[in-house]
């Protein structure tokens, strides 16, 4: 099953003037129905009757056995499990349903999308009754055409989200991590001119200069104006008019004398950018989108990372997309700030992002506050890579997510994959999502996750075909909790066939925040904390590591974490609890990094 309906739309809405975007997030009333009656009948049919269509009984002969008007009420954005207890382990389907109340006729020349910044996992949007389009994927943005529907009056925008785990599905059948379902990012109405930027980036390539895309919607010969005012560099693009829909038009600003003051990790430098569209004829500004962008490289030499060309080593920390506090689904600025906030008095300089496409307001935050960022694919166990339909959508959500992010600063590395064994169809299915990375973005670095059991031999050889494929091999190991003694981690040493930058993509151990003892007792602050000593004294020690980012900043809702008093459904390998609590390895990861 695969999109239909749904068009790739970054420009929406984050950088859209407020006028243009409608939010519709609030409360909206809900339906479980976990045997989808809503959408298929007794015969197996379209059900004629069904949610979509809103009905109610509204007189006594109505034979209407729903009614959205009093039934459940949820929070947009927001996962469903968190807000209503009999939905905690609830992974099946549920229906949405709001009111759009219209005042005013449409503009002919206008155009308007609805915009989700993610429902979990595969959404169908119905607009007074009629299906307009399915989503697939649960993290990735996509928007839906409503242009023409919204005349004068009140119009019923129902959305089924279904949240079932698939084998054909990614992530598929089992993750580490909460499978929370539900609209669970914003959603907001936008409307934009009949000819607009469905796309405008721009970022810095590794030579220092601007390169980036605009992609043009609507029938007209267009030209985009790009400018950077407070740098005084702009340029002009023409789109082909005859160039099927969706093509990018790409562009290069070379910045001459104009010297460029960098954005750096921990000095974040941001300046307006401006992409204008005009008829070819001449003319005003017919569309507009502005961001804020930083401007910065990132290469490697050998077995090193150089931003701005500088030697530098990545002091990260994993993050799950999980609020602060609650154990649900994180969503909004605020949300960010406060988990970046943590980041950085970690003294991090980079995050990983895992293991599936955060939110925008994410690596928005992450440009502001100068950390470096890891985005990642939810290519994690258990992938079907022998179906092209699997790859089909791994590869619509490398769109999404690159095409979303490729103006961020932040964003250093594009991750395809996380713990994945080696065999040529698992070879062919990344390396086509490492090869589209490149291809939509050749600016970045792109990575992956791989999974490590060493021996008993202190001498670990990566050698995983995918190595081939990567520019910086991403290394979990779990020295002194999965396996390996503590007291001999210290002799461990890491070399890889590629000659690449190794970063230890994950490393840890599960504490309980409070619980104290000695550092052989399982499950105590110190038992974590001598785990970390260890594993950094021998990271130290690495000539071929560019960093880490250890797992993970917090402790976050799992179902395969079931011990009784100690893990209560959470992985608690967290440097904070799940209320935010620090643990002793916090202060051992700062001291840590504030040396190096
Ligand atoms: C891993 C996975 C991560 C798990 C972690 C753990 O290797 O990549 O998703 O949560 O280990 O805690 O076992």
């Amino acid at each position: 099953m695969g999109n239909e309906g749904v068009t790739l739309l970054t420009n929406l809405p984050a950088r859209r003037a407020a006028g243009q975007v409608v939010s519709l997030d609030g409360t909206w009333r809900a339906i479980i129905d976990p045997y989808q009656s809503g959408l298929v009948d007794i015969m197996g049919e379209r059900n004629r009757r069904g949610y979509f269509r809103d009905f109610s009984p509204r007189h006594p002969g109505d034979r209407v056995e729903y009614d959205f008007d009093t039934s459940l009420e949820l929070t947009v954005p927001g996962d469903w499990n968190t807000q209503h207890p009999e939905l905690l382990y609830y992974e099946g389907t549920v229906w949405y349903r709001r009111h759009i109340d219209v005042d005013e006729p449409e503009d002919p020349s206008s155009r308007s999308f609805l915009s989700f910044g993610a429902a979990n996992h595969t959404t169908r949007v119905f607009l007074d009754g009629e299906e307009l389009a399915v989503h697939v994927g649960g993290f990735g943005p996509f928007a839906v055409e409503v242009t023409g529907r919204l005349h004068p009056g009140r119009h019923s925008l129902v959305v089924m989200v279904d949240a079932t785990r698939q084998p054909d599905r990614i992530p598929a059948m089992r993750s580490d991590w909460w499978n929370f379902g539900g609209l669970t990012r914003s959603v907001e109405l936008v409307t934009v001119a009949e000819t607009f930027l469905r796309d405008a980036w721009i970022t810095m390539a590794p030579d220092g200069s601007l390169v980036g895309g605009v992609t043009v919607d609507g029938g007209d010969p267009a030209t985009v104006t790009v400018t950077l005012p407070d740098l005084d560099l702009s340029t002009t693009v023409e789109v082909d008019p005859d160039a099927a829909a969706g093509t990018v038009t790409r562009f290069e600003i070379d910045p001459g004398t104009t010297v460029i003051e960098r954005w750096h990790p921990g000095r974040p430098v941001l300046t307006d950018v401006r992409f204008g569209l005009t008829h070819r004829a001449g003319g005003h500004v017919v569309d507009e989108v502005v961001d804020q962008v930083g401007f910065r490289t990132v290469t490697v030499d050998g077995t090193t990372i150089l931003v701005n060309g500088e030697p530098t080593f990545l002091r990260g920390i994993s993050l799950h997309a999980e609020g602060p506090t609650g154990g649900r689904r994180a969503s909004g600025h605020d949300d960010a700030a406060t988990l970046l906030g943590w980041a950085e008095d970690l003294g991090a300089n980079f995050v990983r992002l895992a293991h599936y496409q955060h939110d925008e307001a994410m690596v928005r935050e992450c440009d502001r506050r100068g950390l470096l960022a890891w985005c990642e694919l939810p290519v994690y166990w258990g992938i079907a890579f022998d179906d092209d339909e699997v790859l089909a959508n791994g590869l619509d959500q490398a769109d999404e997510l690159v095409v979303r992010d490729r103006s961020r600063a932040s964003v250093i590395l594009w991750s395809a994959a996380n713990e994945t064994l080696p065999g040529d169809d698992r070879q062919r299915f990344i390396g086509t999502l490492l090869d589209r990375f490149r291809s939509l973005d050749p600016t970045r670095l792109v990575t992956a996750a791989l999974l490590t059991i060493p021996s008993n031999d202190p001498a670990v050889h990566i050698d995983d075909p995918l190595g081939d494929h990567v520019d910086v091999i991403g290394v979990n190991q779990y020295l002194g909790w999965y396996y390996g003694e503590r007291s001999t981690i210290a002799d461990v040493r890491w070399t890889s066939a590629f000659g690449k930058p190794i970063v230890f993509s994950e490393l840890g151990a599960g504490a309980k925040a409070g619980l104290h003892g000695t550092a052989d007792e399982i499950w105590t602050e110190e038992f974590q904390a001598a785990v970390y000593q260890a594993q950094l004294a021998m990271i130290d020690a690495q000539t071929e590591c560019a960093g880490l980012s250890p797992w993970i900043l917090k402790d976050f809702r799992t179902p395969l974490r079931v011990l009784p008093g100690i893990q209560d459904g959470y992985n608690r390998k967290g440097l904070v609890s799940e209320e935010g609590e620090r643990k002793l390895a916090f202060d051992v990861v700062e001291a840590y990094y504030r040396s190096r």
